[in-house]
């Protein structure tokens, strides 16, 4: 069977910030994107998604927007945006944009507005009175925040789940659903072909009421995933998805297999793919600021559940949220290069979409920050400042910012090695990673062996390989060292065996070698150090 576009094409990620700046004010631009299309078309990307680029004060850096129909002016105009969908188009490249629409800005004109109890657009959000001079419920925030903000003029307090500069629309008002259609097909007919949906499953408050007790998310039972959340999808695909050659992959926070199902199921027509979390925490006690020593196998583990749970998941390692993956699952020292190849091939190899983060396909590594001042994102601030409410004590409130802070993975594009990394002629917004020198485009462009090379080689093998791109995935071993699965699709069988170690590793597997990271032709029964292997099965399963 035909697999839909969306499936056969390998996804960039671009954060516009801090991808390419063209006019030397320190801040990446669509400008630069449009320049640097040819770069992306090299590599074999199919699909751009773009990380939010509408008007907004940048609180939260675009998940806070103040204008659906404008773009931000930092980044470019309407008109930039118009010709980036049409150059990428003549490569055929596609674009998604990222649609934020569980909050708005509070600079918003539907916000500004609301703040009048007498408003029509009072109902666009989540206004409710105190109770005793206290909170409308006991909930907490994602952003390490209260979730309610009061306001003196009305005398009630607002609901929002992220930072306070970002008041959670009212889906019990049938409006709202009525304005995100409108935005929806505004860009679809300008060209867009689909959407990043954030924070997706969280949309419908179906209670206001306090939450359970627990560490985290007090409230979490009251909006996840609840049945108006599917109501609003099926409403949305039916009246305007459906219209157009278009996906939706949704951001699924807390999701669990059952939730995923029911999101992705073709019948109930919502979404076509989610992101899950459960493989990003597997390196974490309770929260992602508490990290534990990264296990393989446990990475391995939780991939295999959602591949199973899943006929088709969004693949990701990376994105402008997470740690960059080098520095967290691989090891950024002595074996970079060979560990950057190896959790490309992890990505490239499993059944479903892959999302590329840019930098990603260069190996970058995680900010070298030396102060909290080097670091913008409003997320650390908030949890630098909560940890120190709770007594955590300085060494380890810098390890956790250091080790999880969302910049880690927004620090500029690293081009080249001339001044800035060739990202911006002027100061960029924020901080160039030290070693961009050493790891830079191009520094690996021309050479087949860097971890550019490897991923344009891994791409062009997953376009040339039926099994790659719709076999079956079996797990093989998901051990402390060495995790190996399957690929399968009628007699093909490919095994695709990695390395997580920093020594030579047994491994029962045979076969051709369809392609190594280390560059060698044959193996014997050991892999070198972060080496991570694809192989034809001679004897069937290996
Ligand atoms: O993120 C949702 C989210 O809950 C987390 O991934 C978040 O980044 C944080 O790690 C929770 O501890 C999405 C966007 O990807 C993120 O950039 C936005 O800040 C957020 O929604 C709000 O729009
Ligand atoms: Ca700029």
């Amino acid at each position: 069977m035909k697999q839909p576009w969306w499936q056969e094409r390998i996804v960039y990620q671009i954060y516009p910030r801090s991808f390419q700046d063209s006019n030397g004010d320190g801040i990446g631009d669509l400008r630069g994107i449009i320049n640097r299309l040819d770069y992306l078309d090299a590599l074999g990307v199919g699909v751009i998604w773009l990380s939010p680029v509408y008007r907004s004060p940048n609180v939260d850096n675009g998940y806070d927007i103040s204008d659906y129909y404008d773009i931000n002016p930092q980044l470019g105009t309407m008109a930039d945006m118009d010709e980036l969908i049409k150059k990428a188009a003549e490569l055929d490249i596609r674009i998604i944009m990222d649609l934020v629409i569980n909050h708005t800005s509070d600079q918003h004109v539907w916000f500004q507005q609301s703040r009048d109890p007498k408003s029509p657009y009072r109902d666009y959000y989540i206004w409710r009175p105190g109770k005793n001079g206290k909170p409308p419920n006991n909930w907490t925030s994602f952003f390490a925040e209260d979730c309610w903000v009061y306001d003196e003029k009305s005398g009630e307090y607002y609901l929002h789940l992220f930072a306070k500069e970002q008041p959670d629309l009212n889906y019990n008002n049938p409006k709202v659903l009525e304005e995100v259609k409108n935005i929806l097909s505004f860009w679809l007919d300008k060209g867009i072909s689909g959407f990043r949906c954030d924070v997706i499953n969280i949309l419908y408050k179906d209670s206001l009421a306090d939450g359970r007790q627990r560490l985290i998310l007090r409230g979490i039972e009251h909006y996840l995933s609840r049945p108006g959340t599917h109501e609003i999808l099926q409403s949305l695909r039916r009246d305007v998805f459906s219209q157009y050659d278009c996906f939706t992959v949704g951001e699924t926070v807390f999701v669990t297999p059952q939730m995923g199902r029911d999101l992705c199921d073709p019948e109930r027509e919502e979404l076509d793919m989610i992101f899950s979390f459960e493989h990003m925490e597997t390196d974490q006690f309770i929260v992602k600021w508490f990290k534990r020593k990264f296990h393989p196998g446990r990475l391995a583990k939780a991939i295999d559940r959602w591949q199973r749970a899943l006929d088709w998941n969004a693949n990701y390692l990376e994105n402008h949220d997470q740690p960059r993956s080098v520095s967290r699952f691989g090891n950024d020292g002595r074996f970079w290069s060979e560990s950057a190849k190896l959790l490309a091939t992890l990505l490239l190899t499993l059944r479903g979409t892959p999302f590329i983060y840019q930098g990603q396909e260069i190996g970058m590594t995680n900010f070298d920050f030396t102060s909290l001042g080097q670091v913008q994102d409003v997320e650390s601030h908030n949890v630098y400042h909560l940890a120190k409410k709770l007594l955590i004590p300085g060494w380890y409130r810098w390890r956790m910012i250091q080790q999880t802070s969302r910049d880690n993975a927004r620090t500029p594009m690293q081009w080249d090695g001339t001044a800035n990394a060739g990202f911006s002629t002027g100061q960029p917004w924020l901080g160039v990673n030290n070693n961009f020198k050493r790891i830079n485009v191009a520094e690996q462009i021309d050479r087949d062996d860097s971890i550019l090379g490897f991923y344009r080689e891994l791409i062009r093998l997953r376009a040339s390989l039926d099994t790659l791109k719709s076999g079956q995935f079996q797990l093989l071993t998901a051990g402390r060292h060495v995790v190996a699965y399957a690929r399968s699709l009628e007699n093909e069988h490919l095994i695709i065996a990695l390395n997580f170690s920093t020594r030579n590793r047994r491994i029962a597997y045979k076969g051709e070698v369809i392609l190594a990271s280390s560059g060698r032709t044959a193996i014997g029964d050991e892999l070198l150090p972060y080496e991570a292997v694809i192989l034809r099965s001679m004897n069937g399963r290996g």
